[in-house]
This record gives structure tokens, sequence and C-alpha cells, in this order.
């Protein structure tokens, strides 16, 4: 068995116009497509040919991690956006007011975090102990491998914007931010209380 590219869950050019058709037919098609090449490549013949990405990701190290890690953010990264505008469920949205006081506060940390994390990486609003936080993580850093809930990402390597909007990182995560964030998806993560499954 062999892990699967998965497909995109709205049409490549849904996004448009915050993000483009050709944006995700690379990202996608070409980006996500490798990750998943090379991980096939180094587990085949394997003990890890038929685990999990989530396993892979949990107990790998080194080119396999960044692999399976690379894999497992850019699935949770699709789902985290929407054509469709969205709101979170009753409970996500009392978390939001207790935790970071509005919805507004919430999108400017993360509008924050995002911009400014040096290089590549994710920004996240996760679950940290029963609380609400915004963190990043570095190049293929995945919050699988720690405690937290993931509830929403944004993808911030310079492959997710450069098409679109060539350096201007902070252009790009405003478009995410205020058209695209999926908060159906982060409500479902959330009133599950454990991070969404890459599909098999
Ligand atoms: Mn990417």
């Amino acid at each position: 068995m062999t892990i699967a590219l998965m497909p995109l869950p709205y049409a490549q050019d849904a996004l448009e116009p915050h993000i483009s058709a050709k944006t995700l037919e690379i990202h996608h098609g070409a980006h996500h497509k490798t990750y998943v090449d090379k991980l096939n490549a180094a587990i085949e013949g394997t003990d890890e040919a038929g685990k999990t990405v989530e396993e892979i990701t949990k107990s790998a190290s080194g080119p396999k991690f960044n692999n399976a890690a690379q894999i497992w953010n850019h699935g949770f990264y699709w789902h985290s956006m929407s054509p469709e505008k969205t709101e979170p469920s009753e409970s996500l949205a009392t978390a939001i007011t207790n935790d970071f006081g509005s919805m507004d506060a919430l999108l400017e940390a993360l509008s924050n975090e995002a911009v400014n994390h040096f290089a590549s990486g994710w920004a996240w609003l996760v679950v940290d102990a029963g609380k609400l936080k915004v963190i990043s993580t570095h190049d293929a850093g995945c919050p699988l491998t720690s405690d937290v809930v993931p509830l929403l990402t944004v993808d911030v390597w310079e492959h997710a914007y450069y098409i679109d909007q060539m350096n201007k990182r902070p252009a790009y995560v405003k478009a995410v931010l205020e058209n695209l964030l999926n908060w159906k998806f982060a409500s479902d993560n959330f009133d599950r209380g454990t991070a969404w499954t890459y599909p098999a």
C-alpha cells in the first residue's frame, strides 16, 4: 500500500481570486505530489510501507519525517481553506471569545504569526492544554509531534504565494485570513478534540 496524493477538496480554480488555479496546480500537483512520491520511494520495501502518514510523521526522522509531515501539513492546509463562507460552531466561537477576546484579535494574532515567521513554515491555530493558541512551526514542523490539537493552518512557504503575490507574504496572508479560512473544518477539529486524519 502506498500513500496517495489526496485530491483537493474543491476545484483548482475555486479559491480565485485569492489563490489562483495556477498556484494550486503547482502547489498541489507538484509540491504536495513530490512529497508523496519521495515518501513512497523511501518506504518501499521497509517496515514503514503500509503505515499511515500520521504514524510515519510521529515516528520517523530526517527526510522521511520531512516528507510525511509535509504530506500531512498540506492535506490539513487544503482543508483549512474553503471557497464558501463558514462560521465557527457555537463551542468554538465561545472559546475564541474566552481565549482571544474576539475573532478580530484571533485573526490579528494569526496574521502576526504567519507574516513574521522567519523563512519557511506554517502558522497554526491550535488547542494547547484546553486553550486556543496561535503557534508556528518551521520547515516541515508538524503539530502531530506535540500534544496540541491543530484547528487551522496557513502555509507560509514562498511556494504558497510567489506566483500570485511574488514576495508579498502579508498580501497572501490577508487574502487567506479575510476570505478563505474554513471555520467549519476548525470547528470539526475543535469539537472532536483530535486532529483531522489524512485520507488513506
Ligand atoms: Mn506548501
